[in-house]
């Protein structure tokens, strides 16, 4: 109806020539996971994002779709043309830049934190004081753009009572392209968390990780902990916690500092004298980006204009 949005009635009439919703789309509570706009509809934005974590996660779904929504490619290899596989994740502490446009987030910390208000702040939805804690795992997809002007996307992924199994299962973690420490600043007891987490789980320190302070418009107090967040953060000489509120406008600095932290993955490793592990043959990961996208917008064009 050519109001930048795609409504139930869009939406169902898109998907009529496939089988439904992608069952990965239904397990992340779409559209609850992408960007929509004020009434609900999910824009072209958030479609492209949710696009883009589909194939992120699952490629042969995207080509089955495109296959159904009557993408063809000229060149021989059909709908695989629209697709870009690139190279899997492997010695990630080497200087230098992933091509991948896609990358997955973990958020971890202490219950109460402020992970899922950072996950709705990321889609831009109003700040909510009410508190309703995680069970299941829950993700936001949207797109950040670098410096320079790149647009990438990046996945948000909070584990709710799924953490303690998906930090000791290496094929999750190999998925993971960066960790995003978070405990409240207002919270004594908050910063514990990721200290625990560290010492239990040592295969974290595998991954860049970014830290961060969150509730910062509240009054921040010393945490009961060995070390204090900065000391412990200079200690593995990483960058300090990134102090934020998602009651504040600027909170998009942080997701592009996570981004860009994905792509430069060397810059946000703790540093220790010993080797780095070389996990080469631990997994060969599937990156599929996104050049999928241009025939998904025009699919998405055609149906709001013929409705
Ligand atoms: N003042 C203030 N309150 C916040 C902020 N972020 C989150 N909160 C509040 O803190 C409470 C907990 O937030 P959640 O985002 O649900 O915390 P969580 O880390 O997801 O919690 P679990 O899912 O239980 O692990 C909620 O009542 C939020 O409204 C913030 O930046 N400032
Ligand atoms: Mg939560």
């Amino acid at each position: 109806d050519n109001d930048g949005g795609l409504n139930d009635a869009e939406l169902t009439a898109l998907f009529a020539p496939t089988p439904g919703l992608p069952s990965s789309w239904v397990d992340s509570a779409f559209p609850s996971c992408t960007v929509r706009n004020e009434a609900g509809h999910i824009t072209l934005q958030g479609w492209l994002a949710q696009w883009s974590m589909t194939t992120f996660e699952e490629p042969k779904t995207t080509l089955e779709y495109l296959a159904y929504l009557g993408f063809e490619s000229q060149e021989r290899g059909g709908t695989t043309a629209a697709l870009k596989v690139t190279k899997a994740r492997k010695r990630r502490n080497r200087p230098g830049r992933v091509e991948r446009n896609v990358f997955l987030c973990y958020v971890l910390g202490a219950g109460g934190s402020g992970k899922s208000s950072l996950l709705s702040a990321f889609l831009n939805r109003p700040f909510s004081t009410t508190y309703h804690p995680t069970i299941k795992p829950r993700t936001s997809v949207n797109s950040v753009e670098l410096q320079g002007g790149k647009q990438c996307y990046l996945i948000l992924e909070e584990l709710g009572e799924l953490e303690p199994a998906i930090l000791e299962n290496q094929a999750k973690l190999d998925a993971c392209d960066i960790l995003c420490y978070t405990y409240d600043s207002s919270d004594p007891d908050s910063f514990a968390h990721i200290v625990e987490l560290r010492k239990k789980y040592p295969q974290l320190d595998a991954l860049p990780a970014i830290y961060t302070a969150l509730k910062a418009d509240q009054d921040k107090t010393m945490q009961r902990s060995e070390l204090q967040p900065d000391d412990y953060t200079n200690a593995s000489n990483m960058a300090a916690p990134l102090h934020v509120s998602v009651t504040w406008a600027s909170i998009s600095e942080l997701f592009v500092h996570l981004a860009e932290s994905a792509t430069y993955p060397s810059t946000a490793f703790p540093k220790k004298n010993e080797q780095p592990v070389d996990r080469t043959n631990l997994y060969i990961a599937l990156g599929a980006t996104v050049c999928a996208a241009a025939a998904i917008a025009i699919i998405w064009k055609k149906t709001v204009s013929n409705s």
